[in-house]
């Protein structure tokens, strides 16, 4: 536990199609930079960000998945370590809003039951080429009971709110689990549940304390295993 600097580590990913605007939103979030050539991811990447949700130091980790078809076997490999997923889709194409279905059945497929999952209609900016409307997306968020939002990595429209309701909705899913697990033995002092490790207060409620796993640790693990793939990806095997 030494050396850590944040109470909680959160892991997001982002899925959609090719050119639907991922990276820059990644970026802008992360970074506030923005990209206007197209570079397509190879495989998958991320992006690293700590920021404060209610007085907690939350380091949220931010995996980039290419859009096109050939990464699926590497992207798909990820889902399952996110505590949430970002469906995104282009405003101004029709097809990477038919697209979504397929998206969310990966994700129903391959993320945990619990992976908390919104819907971003991106490019916002470009009103006058849009294909899909505000509506469309509305309603298929609601139809499927996720969270819907129109973002703009380009001029940072409605950027940080999705990021922030994630993981603020991820965190207090995970208090309220672990919670009820240290109601159900509250002899046990302290609890693993997952990554994060709770704590029993004596004079307090349960505590909310942190990832068990060390921060440098898991982030060499991350590397390690970001830097295989980037390699079998470029030499073809993937
Ligand atoms: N106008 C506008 N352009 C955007 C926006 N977001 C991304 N773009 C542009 O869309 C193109 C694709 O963006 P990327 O972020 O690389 O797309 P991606 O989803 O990561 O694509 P893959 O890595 O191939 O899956 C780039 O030319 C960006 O400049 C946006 O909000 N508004
Ligand atoms: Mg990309």
């Amino acid at each position: 536990m030494s050396g850590k600097r944040y109470d909680v580590l959160l892991r997001l990913l982002l899925v959609g199609d090719t050119g639907v605007g991922k990276t820059c939103l990644i970026c802008q979030y992360a970074n506030n930079e923005f990209y206007d050539t197209h570079i397509s991811t190879i495989g998958i990447d991320f992006k690293m960000k700590t920021v404060n949700i209610n007085g907690s130091i939350v380091k949220v980790q931010i995996w980039d998945t290419a859009g096109q078809e050939r990464f699926e076997s590497i992207t798909k490999q990820f889902y399952r370590r996110a505590q949430g997923v970002m469906l995104v889709y282009d405003i101004c194409s029709r097809s990477t809003f038919d697209s979504l279905p397929k998206w969310l059945s990966y994700v129903r497929q391959f993320s945990k039951e619990d992976t908390i999952i919104t819907i971003l209609g991106n490019k916002h900016d470009m009103e006058d080429r849009r294909q899909v409307e505000y509506l469309e997306g509305q309603q298929y968020a609601a139809k499927n009971n996720l969270k819907f939002f129109e973002t703009s990595a380009k001029d940072r429209e409605n950027l940080q709110k999705p990021f922030h309701d994630m993981c603020d909705a991820i965190i207090s899913m995970q208090e309220a689990k672990s919670s009820s697990e240290t109601l159900s033995d509250s002899s046990t002092p302290t609890v693993a549940v997952g990554n994060i490790v709770v704590q029993s207060n004596q004079t307090d409620r349960t505590q909310l304390i942190g990832d068990s796993s060390d921060s440098e640790d898991e982030e060499q693990k991350v590397e390690l295993k970001f830097n295989s793939l980037q390699k079998w990806a470029c030499c073809g095997i993937l």
